[in-house]
C-alpha cells in the first residue's frame, strides 16, 4: 500500500471536484482528486449546457475563461412555448444579467487540462475509491489503480463524486435525512452537428409532452423530449425524434429545425433530490453528491459550482487563519441556495411537463399560468430572476 498525504482529499472530476480542486490550488491549498473513470469517458457524458454567471465567474476568477469566452453563447433571453406561440423571458432586460451556453463536456476540458500546470494532482481510473474515519481526526481514502492498493490521508475529504457515488453512502443514515421526488417520465436527448432551429433555447410543453431546443454552437444542436420510462432507445430513430420535435416545438421552430444523423442519444431519468447536512465530521458533500433537480430549470451544474464557491471560501478560511466558520456554516449556506433551486426546477418541470395522472383540470391550469406568463411582467420576472441564478 502507498501513502499520500494531502490537505483536502476530492472525490469525483466532475464539474464540482475540478472547480473546486482549482480553487484551492489557487489559494496555495494542496488537493488530490481521485475520479473512477477515465478523462476520456467523462468527457463523454453530454449533459449540462446552460451556466449562470457564477459559474462563469468562477472560470473568469480562475483565469480559465479564454476559451469560454471566445466561443461560449451569451444568451440574453429564453422562450416557453405552449404549442402555439412562443413566451419570451427577456432574462437580460428583467434582470440585467445573461447566461452562457457553453458545454459542461467543455468546462470540465478546460479544468483538466490546466490541471497539471496548476499543481492539481488527478488520478483517473481509481478504482474501489473507500472513505475512512470520516467523522475522525483523521480521516483518509484508499483505492486501487493498476493493481496497486493506494491510501491518501488528508485534512477534509470533499465528496464530489455524483448522485452514485460512494461519499454520501459514507454518512450513516442516522446522520442525515434524503428528501426526494422521482419523477414519472425521462428526457430522450439528441445532439447533431446542424445550426440550432432558433438562436435562443426553447421549453415547450404540447398535449404530447414536454420538448426542449437547445444548442452546444452555431453549428451544433442539443435537443430533448419527454418519454415514458419504459420507453427505449430503440424505439427512438432519428426520424421519429425530429418528427417528435417538430409537432411539440411548435410552427416557429419547426420551420428553423434542420434535421441531421444524431452523434449521441441518451434517456435520463428526472428526479429532485436533497440530502441533509451537506457536512458530515470532516467530510463535505458538495454537487450532485448531495441534490439532484430535474433539467428543466439548467440548475445542477450550476448548483455544484455555487457550492464548490462556498466550500472553497470555508477551506481558504481555515487553512489561512484556522477560521472554522465557514466550515461550521457551510451545509447551511449551499442548502439556502439548493432549495431554492430544487423548488424553481420543480416548478418548471411541474408547469412544461405531461404527467401521466394530468387530468383535463390539470391541462388548464398549465395553459392558464403560461397565459399568466405571457401577460404578466411580473411573473416574467420571477422565472427571470431565478433562471439566470440567484445570488451567492
Ligand atoms: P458529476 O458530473 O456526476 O461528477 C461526479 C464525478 O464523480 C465520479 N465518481 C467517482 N469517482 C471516484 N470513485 C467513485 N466511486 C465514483 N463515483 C462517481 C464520476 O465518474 C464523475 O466524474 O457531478 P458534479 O461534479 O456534482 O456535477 C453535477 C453536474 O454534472 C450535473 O448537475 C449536471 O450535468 C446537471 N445537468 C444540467 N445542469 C446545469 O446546470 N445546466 C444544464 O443545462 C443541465 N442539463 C444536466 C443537464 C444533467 C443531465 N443528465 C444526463 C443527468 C442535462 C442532462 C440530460
Ligand atoms: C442542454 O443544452 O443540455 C440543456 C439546456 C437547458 C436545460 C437542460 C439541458 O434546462
Amino acid at each position: 500500500m502507498t501513502s499520500q498525504r494531502t490537505q483536502v482529499a476530492i472525490v469525483g472530476a466532475g464539474p464540482a471536484g475540478l472547480l473546486l480542486g482549482h480553487l484551492l490550488r489557487a489559494e496555495g491549498i494542496d488537493a488530490v482528486i481521485v475520479e473512477r473513470q477515465s478523462a476520456d469517458y467523462v468527457l463523454s457524458r453530454i449533459r449540462a449546457g446552460v451556466l449562470e454567471t457564477v459559474t462563469t465567474g468562477l472560470m473568469e476568477r480562475l483565469g480559465l475563461a479564454e476559451r469560454m469566452r471566445a466561443e461560449g453563447m451569451p444568451e440574453d433571453g429564453f422562450n416557453l412555448a405552449d404549442g402555439e406561440r412562443l413566451i419570451r423571458i427577456d432574462i437580460f432586460g428583467l434582470t440585467g444579467r445573461r447566461v452562457t451556453v457553453y458545454g459542461q463536456t467543455e468546462l470540465t476540458r478546460d479544468l483538466m487540462e490546466a490541471a497539471p500546470a496548476r499543481g492539481l494532482e488527478i488520478v483517473y481510473e481509481a478504482a474501489d475509491v473507500t472513505l475512512h474515519n470520516v467523522d475522525g481526526a483523521s480521516p483518509s481514502l484508499t483505492y486501487s489503480k493498476d493493481g496497486a492498493e493506494h491510501r491518501i490521508e488528508a485534512a477534509f475529504i470533499a465528496g464530489c463524486d455524483g448522485f452514485h457515488g460512494p461519499s454520501r453512502k459514507a454518512v450513516p443514515a442516522s446522520a442525515g435525512r434524503a428528501y426526494e421526488r422521482v419523477y414519472p417520465f425521462g428526457w430522450l436527448g439528441i445532439l447533431a452537428d446542424v445550426p440550432p432551429c432558433h438562436h435562443e433555447l426553447i421549453y415547450a410543453n404540447h398535449d404530447r409532452g414536454f420538448a426542449l431546443a437547445s444548442m452546444r454552437s452555431p453549428t451544433r444542436s442539443r435537443y430533448y423530449v419527454q418519454v415514458g420510462l419504459d420507453e427505449r432507445l430503440e424505439d427512438w430513430p432519428d426520424d421519429r425524434i425530429w418528427d417528435e420535435l417538430a409537432v411539440r416545438l411548435g410552427p416557429e421552430a419547426a420551420a428553423g429545425i434542420t434535421r441531421g444523423p444524431s452523434i449521441e442519444k441518451s434517456i435520463a431519468p428526472l428526479r429532485s433530490f436533497v440530502f441533509e447536512p451537506m457536512r458530515h465530521g470532516r467530510l463535505f458533500l458538495a454537487g450532485d453528491a448531495a441534490h439532484i433537480v430535474p433539467p428543466t430549470g439548467a440548475k445542477g451544474l450550476n448548483l455544484a459550482a455555487s457550492d464548490v464557491a462556498y466550500l472553497s471560501e470555508a477551506l481558504i478560511a481555515w487553512f489561512g487563519r484556522r477560521d472554522p466558520a465557514g466550515l461550521e456554516d457551510y451545509s447551511r449556506r449551499a442548502l439556502a441556495r439548493v432549495w431554492k433551486a430544487e423548488r424553481f426546477s420543480w416548478q418548471l418541470t411541474t408547469l412544461m411537463h405531461r404527467f401521466p395522472d394530468t387530468d383535463a383540470f390539470g391541462r388548464r391550469m398549465q395553459v392558464a399560468e403560461l397565459d399568466y406568463i405571457a401577460s404578466s411582467e411580473a411573473m416574467r420576472t420571477a422565472i427571470a430572476e431565478n433562471y439566470v441564478g440567484l445570488p451567492l
